[in-house]
């Protein structure tokens, strides 16, 4: 049976293609949903992608991959700088995770610079635009073999 991997975006994500395009690309989630779909069945892993413009409802996501799914790909977006909460629930969370920047981060403003959620993860994708997605579902297949 296939494994489960949960690709967790959070705030105005949801208007990816749409939002600052010179900075994020014009490619939709729903293309990333695609792609993270279509390489998970060569990698045997199956895709549940989901987005939240809420904090709270990010940390019940993770508390529900902790049943759920062998491992976690996040793009927290702006809650990737400020959320302790976040962070706290993926240490909840015993598979490996992933976190994953369209844009680099570091060649933006400095509050981009921290992020909590790398406290825990287990490596860091910045600047590969939503290609970061499919490199991260890569090497979620590696750390699950
Ligand atoms: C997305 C966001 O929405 C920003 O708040 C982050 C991240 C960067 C990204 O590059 O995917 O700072």
């Amino acid at each position: 049976m296939s494994k489960t991997i949960y690709i967790l975006n959070g705030p105005n994500l949801n208007l990816l293609g749409k939002r600052q395009p010179e900075i994020y690309g014009s490619d939709t989630l729903a293309h990333v949903e695609a792609t993270c779909t279509a390489l998970g069945a060569d990698l045997g892993l199956s895709v549940k992608l989901m987005q939240s413009n809420h904090e709270g409802e990010i940390v019940e996501m993770i508390h529900e991959a902790r049943d759920n799914a062998a491992g976690i790909i996040i793009n927290p977006a702006a809650y990737t700088h400020t959320s302790v909460a976040i962070l706290d629930a993926l240490h909840t969370f015993e598979g490996p995770v992933l976190e994953v920047h369209i844009s680099n981060v570091h060649k933006r403003e400095a509050f981009r610079h921290h992020s909590y959620v790398s406290q825990r993860a287990d490596g860091v994708i910045a600047g590969f635009g939503v290609e970061g997605y499919a490199l991260a579902m890569r090497r979620m297949g590696s750390l699950l073999a």
